[in-house]
């Protein structure tokens, strides 16, 4: 999802698996949100936004979406960047509970990213490539210390039968 600058956007979060149906905090980075609404079942979009909260709802950056419920949350986009909203249980992350947004620069000065400074390295630049070749390097070492490690604790292991 891409949005311009500015965007009030609004998500609405469906807890209604059929076969394990938990808790998932919501977590959104980049923005804190307001929570208009939440409920148990499906989501009616004909009825439950009648029942919103738009006086005085919580703000908050993580959202517990009810067990068999849902929660609808309204974001302003007022912070340029990709921005990930993702269960903070790690493990249902990993399964997918993730998605990124992104929030487009808007035109006043504090609105957008800088610049990338003029000596950043480029993908193709020899500086990029002398970094790689310090990882690589790095990774050999490491490599033939973990091999020679467990070669030296095998031949321990083998004199002390
Ligand atoms: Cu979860």
């Amino acid at each position: 999802m891409v949005v311009a600058y500015g965007t009030n956007i609004e998500i609405v979060l469906q807890d209604t698996s059929f076969l394990n149906v938990e808790n998932h905090p919501n977590h959104v980075h980049g923005h804190n949100f307001f929570i208009v609404g939440t409920g148990f079942g499906n989501f009616n979009e004909a009825r439950d936004p009648a029942k919103y909260n738009l006086v005085d709802p919580p703000e908050r950056n993580t959202v517990a979406v009810p067990m068999g419920g849902w929660a609808a949350i309204r974001i302003k986009a007022d912070n340029p960047g990709v921005w990930l909203i993702h269960c903070h249980i790690e493990e249902h992350t990993s399964w997918g509970m993730a998605m990124a947004f992104v929030v487009q620069n808007g035109h006043g000065p504090s609105q957008k990213w800088p610049s990338p400074p003029p000596d950043l390295p480029s993908c193709y630049s020899i500086n990029y490539c002398l970094v790689i070749l310090r990882l690589a390097i790095f990774c050999l070492i490491n490599m033939l210390i973990m091999v020679s490690d467990v070669a030296l604790n095998t031949l321990i292991i083998g004199k002390r039968r």
